[in-house]
């Protein structure tokens, strides 16, 4: 059992944790059977040596009239979108950001955007509403995992758990693990909760929880694009949201990792935050925008396709408001259904997953949930 798990999800997980996907892998799926257009790796060459950021022009319909509690507008507009980060430090794993591959040229439309992940605070007025039960909290159906004995169906999460010495870094089962009764309320599982942690950002979220609290809030998940040039904040080609220097003038500008990764006590905090911090603790980006890099990952609504970016390249000089992939598409996966995520999380070290590089891009199965996986709105 162990070492079929290992097997089958030892790459995409790295980047993401998707620990209820593991029921879902250990099934029989045959959702994804159709054929998805690959280029060919001559195609993709040609497209890489194009590749370059061209300046963002932004749209000049800045909104004023009305101003939304929490949001702020951004104003859309044209801009490159991607990466050329050399992967070869990245998540140990030689070609892992080529997903973000070519940098490509992206129109969206000005929207209205939340200043900050939403909190437990906030989650908790759609709970008490609505009575919603996230998909942490109920019991996996035995039709839903045919191969997985009754035993193993029991609600829980994923639990970031820090090894008690230095290990290597090619198996993230080291240091996730899926914890009964953890979830949005418990993020660390029964023994946790949320005393004094309002203002922090909610955790333990899947996919359709987060679309149900912002129809709720008559709002919606931001596609990637949209994601993208708000946290770029109207910066051309920098790398991280806030500019191209990680710490300057030696500051931190997000909540990430620092230290030896993932062992207990090794996270130092030298940022300013051991763990999960509350929102908005650093300065906010171009627009106004806190923590779109570090503290939590954050949910858009496209479809996870590694060879989308090199579509759109190859079919558009602009590409405009795209919406993702019909399907997604995640070649070492196949039959697990995934979606994009972004911004990197506090367990993102420049030893592992530097995936709070604004351009970069993360992924997880859409009904599985974590303590570093949150969103924000848009509308
Ligand atoms: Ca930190």
């Amino acid at each position: 059992m162990k070492e079929r798990k290992r097997k089958i999800i030892k790459i995409g997980f790295i980047i993401i944790i998707p620990l209820v996907g593991l029921l879902y892998l250990l099934t029989n799926s045959n959702l994804l059977k159709e054929e998805v257009k690959k280029l060919t790796n001559n195609e993709i060459k040609e497209l890489k040596e194009e590749e370059k950021f061209e300046i963002t022009v932004e749209n000049k319909n800045r909104k004023t009239d009305q101003k939304r509690e929490g949001m702020v507008w951004v104003p859309g507009g044209e801009f490159s979108m991607g990466s050329n980060i050399n992967d070869e430090s990245l998540c140990t794993i030689k070609g892992v950001t080529n997903d973000a591959r070519p940098i490509h040229r992206v129109y969206v439309d000005g929207f209205w955007m939340d200043k900050t992940e939403v909190t437990n605070k906030e989650f908790a007025k759609f709970i008490n509403a609505t009575k919603y039960i996230t998909v942490a909290e109920r019991k996996p159906l035995q039709e839903e995992f045919p191969g997985v004995p009754l035993s193993q169906l029991i609600a829980g999460s994923g639990v970031f758990t820090p090894t008690k010495s230095k290990v290597k870094l090619d198996d993230y089962l080291q240091w996730w693990k899926y914890v009964e009764g953890a979830n949005w309320r418990h993020p660390m599982g029964y023994n946790s909760n949320l005393i004094g942690k309002d203002n922090y950002p909610v955790v333990q979220i899947s996919f359709e929880d987060a679309v149900a609290y912002a129809k709720w809030a008559g709002k919606r998940l931001p596609t990637e694009a949209e994601w993208e040039f708000a946290a770029r904040g109207g910066k051309t080609a920098s790398t991280y949201t806030w500019g191209s220097i990680l710490k300057p003038q030696g500051k931190f500008q997000a909540n990430i990792y620092q230290g030896q990764f993932p062992v207990e006590k090794g996270d130092t905090g030298e940022d300013g935050f051991v763990g999960i911090a509350p929102v908005g603790q650093y300065e906010p980006n171009g627009y106004g925008l806190y923590d779109m890099a570090g503290n939590v990952w954050e949910l858009v609504s496209d479809w996870y396709d590694e060879n989308y970016y090199s579509q759109l390249a190859q079919n558009y000089r602009v590409s405009s408001n795209p919406q993702g992939p019909e399907i997604s598409n995640y070649i070492n996966e196949p039959n697990s259904l995934q979606k994009v995520h972004r911004g990197g999380s506090f367990l993102c070290t420049d030893e592992y997953c530097t995936r709070y590089m604004v351009g970069t891009r993360g992924h997880g199965e859409i009904k599985s949930s974590a303590n570093h996986i949150g969103f924000r709105c848009v509308e």
